[in-house]
């Protein structure tokens, strides 16, 4: 076997990141509805808040933040920015946070690591949401002209765009499982929710492009893949088929072909939301098995739940379980993005694991598996690990552990965790090297091409 072999090698110019967001790594965001959220009892797990969170808004912090991903050997890293800090009021604009972000994306420019940066992740202005959020009509103007401002601030060294990240998951856990502000519990509110969102990506794909020659703009969407509970069962066959349709690919023939599924949009096509993705994001974490189950019909006639017998990542604090390592499902909706024609980026995939007894296996597992669907015709440009440093994740606040390197909440010290060399190791490779996969997970068998 040549050197050469011995090495699972992505395509040249491959982005290697990680992946964080303005409000679970900047700390002192109180301006939003997620701060908001945090203050009543009940919501957060232990009534703990996001608080300093990773401390971003530091410019001593952040740098050594990056320095950090740099020394990882990574080139890219992806962050977002917080539209209540940058228009704390309907309106009004506020020019030293806009300058403040310019000289974020500088400190990462200077450590050669290209940016990538997300126009909504989660939080929404407190103005907005008074308004109704993302059930009033107007946010798809709002947020347009909030992204118009983000361009001409940041265009000069930004290409790199996601307008909005897991619109789904945003749309299902705020508006119909309740654990993220408001706390509704509506299927016809979240698809309402779920269907502007896709309208407003449309929308800020083409203000983008139109401000900005060369841009490249996706959206991140959640995939979390439907295995049939028991594949030899056409009725569970078709229960996880129907739940992928609903969950996953519905977003995807929105943002590419504008068709918006009988669900969210009577299986209309909508003209402004037809290509607005130069690239589709993922972000992948797990996998569920879904059954048939007819007395189920405000389910969707399914059943959901984890694979009993795969291994299982760190407990939701509640818990319940976050997820099971399965690496071949990302393979599996690396071929199903694919269909869409478009280049990729996985713009997340990590694994809450305090002890970090899985996440060097998870990284060079799902990287080999992402190899296996690059040799398959999948156009993937890059890979961002959920995350650099332990940060504040939603109702589990710090219970959940994602990072390269774990945090101490009490003095904001960083300590790198094993596996975040076998990350690096890939990174500086540009590859998955054979041997390192064997060292981390024995008896794994590298997926033929
Ligand atoms: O922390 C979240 C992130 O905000 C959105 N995607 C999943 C991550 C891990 O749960």
């Amino acid at each position: 076997m040549t050197a050469e072999s011995a090495i699972l090698r992505m395509p040249a110019g491959f982005l290697w990141g990680v992946a964080t967001a303005a409000h679970q790594n900047e700390g002192r965001n109180r301006n939003n509805q997620w701060a908001a959220w945090e203050q009543q009892p009940g919501r957060i797990h232990a009534g703990q808040q996001s608080g300093r969170a990773t401390d971003w808004w530091s410019p001593g912090t952040i740098a050594e933040d990056f320095d950090r991903a740099a020394a990882l050997g990574l080139n890219s890293l992806r962050l977002s920015v917080e539209w209540s800090r940058i228009e704390p009021e309907a309106g009004v604009f506020d020019q030293s946070a806009l300058r403040k972000y310019a000289e974020i994306i500088r400190l990462l420019r200077d450590r050669g690591l290209e940016p990538m940066v997300t126009l909504h992740h989660f939080t929404d202005p407190l103005w907005l949401t008074e308004m109704g959020g993302w059930e009033n009509p107007r946010v798809e103007e709002l947020f347009n002209r909030f992204v118009g401002r983000v361009v001409d601030a940041l265009g000069d060294q930004v290409s790199l765009w996601c307008t909005i990240n897991e619109p789904i998951v945003y749309a299902v856990s705020g508006y119909l499982d309740g654990d993220f502000p408001p706390g509704a519990r509506s299927l016809p509110r979240a698809v309402a929710v779920l269907r502007r969102m896709l309208l407003a990506h449309g929308r800020a794909y083409r203000t983008i492009h139109r401000l900005q020659r060369g841009a490249r703009v996706g959206l991140a969407h959640h995939m979390r893949l439907h295995r049939p509970a028991n594949p030899s069962r056409p009725a569970d066959r078709w229960a996880a088929a129907t739940m992928n349709q609903i969950a996953n690919t519905s977003t995807l023939a929105a943002i590419t072909e504008g068709r918006l599924t009988p669900l969210v949009g009577l299986g209309q096509r909508v003209t402004h939301l037809i290509d607005t993705s130069d690239f589709i994001g993922l972000n992948y974490y797990t996998t569920i098995l879904t059954a048939f189950a007819p007395h189920r019909p405000t389910s969707f006639l399914a059943h959901t739940f984890f694979d009993p017998h795969a291994e299982f990542s760190d407990f939701n604090p509640n818990g319940e379980p976050y997820g099971i390592i399965d690496p071949a499902g990302l393979y599996l909706a690396l071929k199903t993005v694919a269909r869409y024609g478009k280049p990729i980026y996985i713009t997340e995939n990590g694994v809450p694991d305090a002890e970090d007894r899985l996440r060097g296996r998870f990284i060079a597992t799902h990287l080999a598996e992402t190899w296996r669907a690059i040799q398959e015709g999948a156009d993937v440009r890059g890979y961002y690990h959920w995350t650099l440093v332990d940060n504040f994740e939603w109702a589990a606040a710090w219970a959940l552990k994602f990072g390269l390197y774990a945090l101490d909440l009490e003095t904001g010290s960083r300590t790198a965790r094993p596996s975040a060399t076998v990350y690096a190791q890939i990174a500086r490779t540009n590859g998955v090297p054979l041997a390192l996969l064997e060292t981390v997970a024995p008896g794994y068998v590298v997926p033929s091409a």
